[in-house]
């Protein structure tokens, strides 16, 4: 098992797509051998560039991403995309769709597509990007993108993952105007109004910079509004250019070190709280202490805090507290 891995990583340390492939693979499953994969290849992770590119269902995401590969390609850059499946079972034809927009890349050895779903990961989708990212990024990827709906709600918290976000929105979608509201505006490196071509592009152009305007960001960087049409193509060059230009701001400004240390946070939080959660459902014993500590906050003989600490307790130490409690 353990010498199985270290092959594996091994073949991955030397740019084997197929190694990359089957780790990823078992990343999505959240399997122990995953988990000692990345601890072998951390120390070599942290050279790509990671763009998050997030917006409304059918906002044209992986249209855009599409035309993003191309061009980076074209500067000859290494590319890695990962493109999360939302969590509904109606999708499956959505990402039949990613995988057949992308395909022109197919025997393109510089780019690499991961389609990702969220059914049976247990919760744990959040945490298996972000492992897929990394072995993307050993596999010497230079720029990463991934692809997520929504922002916020969804499980991958696009925030956590990635440098560059880039968030999309179109023209005349009402409902967009309570998302802007609702403090998504905070997330955005760079704004797109994809879908220029169609009636409303402009008024929703005037709404974005409105809404920046009355934001207080805290940030250094003055968030770009830019339109696109991605099913021709048109804006995406200019839409390199600003991601480049937000990467270059963040290293001369110091906030990628800034940046790495909250996102590094909120990973250490998210793999403390799943190794948790996991217990608490896969380990029997766990199961059956939990149980047993739900039937008796509900019958009133101890609080919650009381059956949390417990809880806690008995997860650090087994040893120190037993049945009795
Ligand atoms: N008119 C117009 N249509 C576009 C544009 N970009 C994408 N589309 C179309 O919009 C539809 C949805 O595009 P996708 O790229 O699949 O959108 P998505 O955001 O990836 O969708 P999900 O991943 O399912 O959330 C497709 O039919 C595209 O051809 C655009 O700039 N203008
Ligand atoms: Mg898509």
């Amino acid at each position: 098992m353990g010498t199985d891995t270290r092959t594996l990583v091994q073949q991955l340390l030397k740019g084997n797509r197929r190694a990359a492939a089957r780790l990823m693979t078992l990343a999505e499953t959240m399997s122990p051998k995953a988990h000692a994969a990345i601890k072998q290849i951390y120390e070599y992770t942290g050279k790509a560039h990671i763009i998050g590119v997030t917006g409304p269902p059918g906002s044209g995401k992986s249209t855009l991403v599409d035309k993003l590969i191309n061009e980076f390609r074209k500067q000859k850059k290494r590319v890695g995309v990962v493109a999360i499946d939302p969590s509904s079972p109606f999708t499956g034809g959505a990402l039949l769709g990613d995988r057949i927009r992308m395909n022109r890349f197919a025997t393109d050895l510089g780019v690499f597509i991961r389609s990702m779903g969220s059914r049976g990961s247990l919760g744990g989708l959040a945490w298996a990007t972000h492992d897929v990212v990394r072995i993307l990024d050993v596999l010497g990827k230079d720029i990463i993108i991934v692809e997520t709906v929504g922002a916020g709600q969804s499980e991958v918290d696009i925030i956590k993952l990635a440098e560059t976000v880039v968030l999309l929105t179109v023209p005349g979608l009402g409902d967009d105007i309570q998302t802007i509201k609702a403090g998504i505006m905070e997330i955005g490196d760079i704004f797109v109004i994809n879908k220029a071509d169609l009636d409303g592009a402009d008024r929703r152009y005037v709404e974005l910079q409105a809404a920046l305007n009355l934001g207080e960001r805290q940030q250094s960087w003055d968030p770009p509004i830019l339109k696109t049409i991605a099913s021709s193509g048109e804006g995406v060059e200019e839409l390199v250019t600003a991601i480049q230009a937000h990467h270059t701001h963040l290293m001369e400004s110091g906030e990628i070190q800034q940046n790495l240390e909250r996102r590094c946070s909120a990973q250490l939080e998210t793999i403390v709280e799943h190794s948790f959660i996991r217990k608490l459902f896969v380990q029997t014993e766990e199961r059956e202490y939990f149980l047993h500590l739900v039937r008796k906050v509900s019958a009133r003989e101890i609080d919650p805090y009381t059956a949390a600490e417990l809880l806690i307790l008995r997860l650090v130490q087994p040893s120190k507290v037993g049945e009795s409690s």
